[in-house]
């Protein structure tokens, strides 16, 4: 019977098919190990011709296993011989293709076909643009061919492909290319060879029309290796920033890490179809046209920051993912979260240093804390999955790093330098784990760090609360720490956490040197004698822990630090606890007419400061105005009102505009003044031109508007195009519809400027965001298969803190709408969406109900992929 047809039993509809989970305890060692591949593509873009030969053997390390199993996603072999014969002895199990063998090595061929124009998912092999490309992590590389598509499975591939010479005259894989030629029926074929054992999901295939910026670099033993960044024709001239990048972070890794790259040849090809930032595919990494292309006109200095930080997160890869991988997907921080805290250090070191920090940490607050306080978190090392891609989280890469950084902290830079240098000597070919790694620094750095594995198993970001007592000479630092409690992990134990603390001297401005202490109890007390009044704490600097803290502090003490704390990062802190503690309590109802005043007097008195410190390099400066996110105040006040929020961090924002409307307007001239470059001074002009218009425009959005027109019109470069847009966006003004127009015209055919075009809508603080944002779901130029213009449009005003949350609930049902459109189309992204409503207990009773009421109705859908349907489940659990 129909299930459908019997009103009762519809109702009583089971919960969807829930995949199988997956758990970390239940590790077992491949029963089969294949050490060499052969591939061959007869590319085309409807039926691609793939045959593959394995060569497999035995794993003495294993369990014998007749059952040689292959994974395949979608796929059906078109045929299978064993030994060079047909074969009947094997199955199916779900889409994974079983051989029973007989005996210890055998070899394998088996044909598959399959579609790249239909794969919208975009894992595996695909169309984007005219080319065909792939991606392989974590498990695409079974929607080609079958095999055990598992990390801890490493072999040498032998890739061959052929294809139209007029479609595909650049045919690229792996390692380096061997042999070439041309066939007379206008095809022409490529080999490649790659001699280092990899596993599958670092496997890629480039075939289409490309041009490439071509340099080398040549390695600290002498190694010249050939440099290409592949991009469409007319791309070219927007690669350099990339290159260069790309040389500085080789050259990086050798002074600061000891590694050195290890073939003859790195190729990149940038697409513009890609579920994500980058991927580090040996020799030959794929990349979203988002982080490579970038000139001064068409990309901000965020975006060349953003080039910069991934091509080098990509590289950095060869050595933390490729030439020591993971065991297994649990072990994912292992390569991501060392790589992060690689990819920021370099960061750091090519630019400034304070700001990166403050930066990271910014991130780690929107994307990581949220993660770590709702549905959906999970240790750095989790303990189970049912679908890996909804894994690859800020938790694990940035909270991942910030572990790895901690211990860096604890031993020293040094210290740390050695256990890496044994990490990458003891593991150099292995797939390996997250334990592997943190013995192999213990062992190298000489430190202890069995308490500190703790990191690795406890979901949660511990909460530290200090307080300081002062009597006679001594001051008396109580600490305690509390691991809140997340699904599947009622009771956490204390941690070790490092912080680092100075202790200022209120009349001086100045403190006796900076401790490192580690909170390693629930609860400890420390003792500081020699000082005569009670002296100002500045505490967790440098984020030296990923931790909240919670200080007992007067205002004045925060102004104290805005204004002159040494450390940039806690003096960032100072002005953020400053405002936090004002807005939260501001839009909870709970500040009286007088404390208002007087908590917006000192916020008004450290932002004076900032401003008029002469000290201060504007980068730091512009990043020390810059006020703490929607988002964030609404984590520290839950259950949130955002529109409370809204309202009064706005009405900061206007009352601050209005208090120093004559210093930002000068700040504004003076950096107007400064001409475009790169060098910093001229960015931390850029930077603060926008922050004075955010202020500007918020205290009079008549002639805010006009300042920001006339920022927009005069603009030589994208950064200050941008910033104006963004406040333009935000504002009910004539010049609002003028200016977008403009930057639609100038733009049109770029799909990186157009994406902003729409983010920038999208994530306006207009009062009709979303009504503009159903507007452009309909503009010719939206798409729901490109993930970047998905992302663009609705991802960005998933994040508006004001558009989104609007009372009426509309916000969240147009989230649920595209999670069910994009679902079947391109299952990764759309599961991405699921936290934007997976966070409905964080908010006030009735907006929290209408999110929940859009996850019930995504779980009754008819058909959701393992992706969606796991987010959705774990987000009511
Ligand atoms: N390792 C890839 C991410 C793959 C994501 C798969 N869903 C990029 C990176 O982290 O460098
Ligand atoms: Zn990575």
């Amino acid at each position: 019977m129909d299930i459908s047809t019997n009103p009762e039993m519809a109702d009583a509809a089971p919960a969807p098919h829930q995949p199988p989970e997956i758990f970390r305890k239940d590790y077992t060692p491949p029963a089969w190990l294949i050490p060499e591949v052969s591939l061959d593509f007869a590319l085309d873009d409807t039926r691609t011709k793939v045959t593959s030969v394995l060569k497999v053997t035995r794993n003495p390390a294993a369990d014998t296993d007749p059952n040689l199993r292959l994974n395949g996603d979608g796929l059906e072999a078109v045929s299978i011989l064993v030994d060079g014969a047909a074969d009947n002895s094997w199955t199916m199990d779900g889409g994974d293709l079983l051989i029973s063998l007989p005996g210890e090595k055998h070899e394998i061929t088996i044909v598959t076909e399959i579609n790249p124009s239909e794969n919208t998912q975009l894992m595996g092999l695909f169309a984007s643009g005219g080319m065909l490309c792939t991606q392989c992590e974590a498990e695409g590389f079974r929607r080609i061919t079958f095999f055990p598509d598992r990390p801890d499975v490493l072999s040498v591939y032998t890739v061959r492909m052929a294809g139209s010479k007029a479609k595909f005259p650049i045919l690229l894989a792996n390692g380096n290319n061997t042999a070439s030629g041309e066939n007379a029926d206008g095809t022409h074929w490529a080999e490649w060879h790659d001699p280092w054992p990899k596993p599958s999901y670092l496997f890629a295939l480039v075939a289409g029309d490309l041009v490439a910026n071509s340099d080398s670099f040549t390695t600290m033993n002498g190694r010249k290796v050939e440099l290409n960044i592949w991009v469409r024709e007319g791309d070219e001239g927007r690669t350099q920033h990339a290159m260069d990048s790309l040389i500085r972070s080789m050259k990086w890794d050798e002074e600061t890490f000891g590694r050195e790259y290890d073939l003859d040849l790195f190729n990149i090809v940038a697409v513009s179809d890609f579920n994500m930032g980058a991927m580090e595919n040996k020799g030959l990494n794929i990349f979203n046209t988002k982080y490579i292309l970038a000139d001064p006109d068409t990309a901000t200095d965020g975006d060349f920051d953003g080039v910069e930080g991934v091509v080098a997160h990509e590289y950095f890869h060869n050595w933390s993912g490729n030439r020591v991988t993971c065991r297994d997907w649990f072990q994912l921080s292992l390569k991501e979260g060392f790589t992060v805290l690689r990819d920021q250090l370099f960061s750091q070191d090519m630019g400034s240093e304070p700001v990166k920090r403050i930066e990271d940490v910014r991130i780690l607050r929107l994307a990581q804390f949220p993660e770590d306080s709702g549905p959906l978190a999970h240790p750095i090392r989790p303990d189970s999955f049912r679908e890996i891609s909804n894994f690859y989280t800020s938790t694990i890469y940035n909270k991942g790093a910030e572990v790895i950084r901690m211990m860096r902290t604890m031993c020293g830079e040094e210290a740390f330098r050695k256990g890496c240098d044994l990490y990458f000597e003891r593991h150099d070919g292995d797939a390996a784990t997250c334990e592997d790694f943190v013995s192999a620094i213990e062992d190298g750095a000489g430190i202890d760090l069995t308490q500190f594995r703790r990191w690795y198993s406890q979901a949660g970001t511990p909460k530290v609360s200090i307080r300081l007592e002062h009597s006679g000479q001594t001051a008396q630092l109580h600490m305690k720490q509390q691991v809140p409690a997340t699904p599947g992990q009622p009771d956490k134990a204390p941690m070790p956490i490092p912080l680092k603390i100075a202790l200022f001297d209120r009349t001086t401005g100045k403190h006796y040197g900076e401790h490192l202490v580690t909170l390693s109890d629930a609860e400890a007390t420390l003792s500081f004698d020699g000082f005569t009044q009670p002296p100002v704490l500045s505490v967790n600097r440098g984020f030296s822990a990923p931790i909240s803290v919670e200080r007992e502090m007067t205002n004045e003490d925060l102004v104290f630090l805005a204004a002159r704390d040494d450390d940039p990062f806690a003096r960032y802190e100072a002005m953020q606890d400053l405002v936090v503690g004002y807005l939260v309590a501001a839009s909870g109802g709970g500040l009286s007419d007088a404390d208002r005043t007087s908590a917006r007097a000192s916020i008004g008195e450290a932002f004076g400061a900032i401003l008029s410190d002469e000290a201060l390099d504007d980068e730091m400066r512009g990043e020390l105005m810059i006020l703490p996110s929607q988002t964030y105040i609404a984590e520290q006040s839950v259950p949130a009102d955002p529109a409370a929020i809204h309202d009064e961090r706005e009405g900061l924002k206007a009352w601050l505009g209005a208090q120093f409307t004559d210093e930002l307007m000068a700040m504004h001239q003076r950096a107007s003044a400064v001409p475009y470059s790169m060098k910093p001074e001229a960015r931390g002009a850029r930077k603060l031109k926008t922050q004075g218009l955010i202020y500007l425009s918020s205290a009079d959005p008549v002639h805010g508007a006009k300042l920001a027109k006339k920022q927009f019109d005069e603009a030589d470069n994208m950064t200050d195009r941008q910033g104006a847009l963004m406040v333009l966006c935000g504002l009910d003004q004539p010049q609002r519809e003028e200016a977008l127009a403009a930057f639609h015209k100038r733009y049109d055919g770029n799909a990186l400027a157009i994406d902003k075009w729409f983010a920038l809508q999208a994530s306006s603080l207009h009062p009709d965001a979303l009504k503009h944002v159903k507007a452009l779901a309909e503009h010719p130029d939206f798409t729901m298969t490109n993930p970047n213009r998905v992302r663009s449009l609705y991802m960005a005003f998933a994040g508006n803190p004001q558009g989104y949350h609007g009372s009426d609930g509309a916000g969240y049902e147009l989230i649920g709408d595209v999670i069910l459109a994009l679902d079947p189309i391109n299952a990764q992204t759309a599961a991405r969406f699921v936290p934007a409503l997976g966070k409905w207990r964080k908010f006030e009773p009735k907006r929290s109900a209408m999110m929940k009421a859009q996850l019930e109705r995504i779980m009754k859908a008819d058909k959701l992929s393992r992706d969606t349907l796991e987010q959705v489940t774990r987000s009511l659990g």
